[in-house]
């Protein structure tokens, strides 16, 4: 019998803690970074100071998966038969031991996700509660939030739980909880979207087929659903959501509150939401031009006009990134191959040729190139999901799944609670040796 995927974490857990202990004893007082009063006031960009082995972000480069970048991974997880993109299950697995795990080893964590994949009726009735015209990433934040009730990690730490032993109480609550995303998903949008019409999932599916049932989508979308999870599961620790649930975990709170806590992160417009916020300024785009396709020049003035009254131009630019998102390029390229006369795919093409040198010349984004939400909603428009306030819940199931393998590891190491140390303005005018503003004037 093959050994579980928790037998094989628990192994790898073994191996790397004398790691970070020996690191935290002996090498404790070294340096890492040093901080700018830029840094400070400016949303602590680019300070060392967190640390994950299930994700680097390059800024050049992009995202790369326990060292592989996203093409590795899209080619060295197993697929379902007759899929072109691998299990999402088999994702989850890379990401928590760093191996890729073969049929055996997926189908595994498959059966796993199925049998916890059912959602007590108090969630629904909670969902059902919500007014039709809510936003579904704040429906979808408190049907995770409910389920808090459930918790592993809470019975046992009430219980009396050893500290080396929350990772697998951790380990329980992330299953339990990433094996019923899908199911909340579609459920709201089924609430929402489609009168409470609701399609059941077949437990004998995997993940990204499963969601595809449930929306009710045709083949290839169950292959457009495992590369969404899967592109949008992890961009190392300091973005927004996954920095959120790091923190949130870090008193810990159990994995519902964590995650709850990151969708609401994920919602806001220059995180996730940026997605949908693409989608509503392309359909403006459209409805001035009567659905004909701009010219180049049209394209570049809507630009600008959107730029000249003070607004950003969503699914451009990047905290980090220096390049096109290679998140973008897969979505692009799986366009190019399956939707490439979609009318929208035509409009967010032009957008790819027209936007970065404008930004460039507008001299403030410091990457003019496009990330994922440039591409993400262009392709689930075209499957027929065109309520596009949805689409960062979609964004959402994927991070999930990077997030709750951060916090599992976070506790099998130890991390402690998170607490940066602020300061005053007055400090910070101290440090850089300048006179208060008060002062200087009245001299
Ligand atoms: N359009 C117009 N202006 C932009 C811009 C864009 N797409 N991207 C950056 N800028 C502006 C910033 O607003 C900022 O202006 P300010 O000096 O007047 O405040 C200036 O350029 C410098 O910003 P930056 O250092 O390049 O970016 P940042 O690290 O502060 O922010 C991000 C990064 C993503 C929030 C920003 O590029 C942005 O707002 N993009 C549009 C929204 C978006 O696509 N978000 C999704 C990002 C990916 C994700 O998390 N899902």
């Amino acid at each position: 019998m093959k050994k579980t995927l928790k037998q094989t974490l628990s192994e790898k857990i073994d191996k790397q803690r004398p790691r970070t202990k020996k690191l935290l004893k002996e090498y404790g007082d070294v340096v890492v970074d040093q901080v700018t009063i830029a840094q400070v006031i400016g949303g602590m960009r680019g300070i060392k100071s967190l640390v994950t082995d299930i994700s680097y972000l390059d800024p050049e480069e992009g995202i790369r998966y326990r060292g592989y970048t996203l093409e590795e991974v899209i080619e060295g997880l197993p697929k379902p038969k007759g899929g072109d993109m691998p299990y999402v299950e088999g994702l989850f697995y890379l990401l928590l031991t760093g191996d890729f795990p073969n049929q055996e080893e997926v189908q595994q964590v498959v059966d796993e996700f199925s049998k916890r994949r059912i959602v007590p009726r108090f969630v629904y009735d909670v969902i059902d509660s919500f007014p039709t015209s809510s936003h579904p990433m704040a429906i979808f934040s408190t049907a995770i939030l409910t389920l808090n009730r459930e918790s592993v990690f809470n019975r046992q730490y009430q219980a009396g739980l050893s500290k080396k032993d929350y990772w697998e109480a951790t380990y329980e609550d992330a299953l339990n909880l990433l094996a019923k995303l899908p199911e909340i998903a579609a459920y709201i949008y089924n609430k929402l979207y489609r009168k409470g019409e609701r399609i059941l999932s077949d437990p004998n599916l995997d993940m990204g087929a499963n969601f595809a049932q449930m929306m009710g989508i045709e083949k290839p979308y169950d292959d457009v659903s495992r590369l969404h999870f899967i592109i949008h599961s992890d961009h190392e620790s300091g973005n927004v959501s996954a920095h959120t649930g790091h923190l949130v975990a870090s008193s810990l709170s159990d994995i519902y509150l964590s995650i709850s806590a990151m969708i609401n992160g994920l919602a806001g417009p220059l995180h996730g939401l940026a997605n949908q916020e693409v989608l509503r300024w392309l359909q403006e785009v459209m409805n001035k031009m009567d659905n004909k396709l701009p010219s180049t020049e049209e394209m570049e003035q809507f630009v600008w006009n959107t730029l000249n009254s003070g607004q950003v131009i969503p699914g451009f630019g990047h905290a980090v990134l220096r390049k096109t998102d290679p998140r973008y390029k897969l979505q692009r390229e799986f366009s190019q191959k399956h939707l490439p006369d979609d009318p929208i795919f035509k409009y967010a093409d032009l957008l790819y040729k027209v936007v970065p040198p404008i930004l460039q010349k507008h001299g403030k984004a410091k990457n003019p190139w496009p990330n994922v939400d440039a591409q993400s909603g262009v392709i689930q428009w075209h499957y027929g999901v065109k309520d596009y306030d949805f689409y960062t819940v979609l964004f959402g199931i994927g991070r999930s799944i990077g997030i709750c393998a951060n916090i599992i590891w976070d506790r099998a190491l130890g991390y402690p609670l998170e607490r940066p140390k602020s300061v005053t303005t007055d400090m910070l005018e101290k440090i850089a040796g300048i006179k208060k503003m008060a002062e200087a004037e009245e001299n």
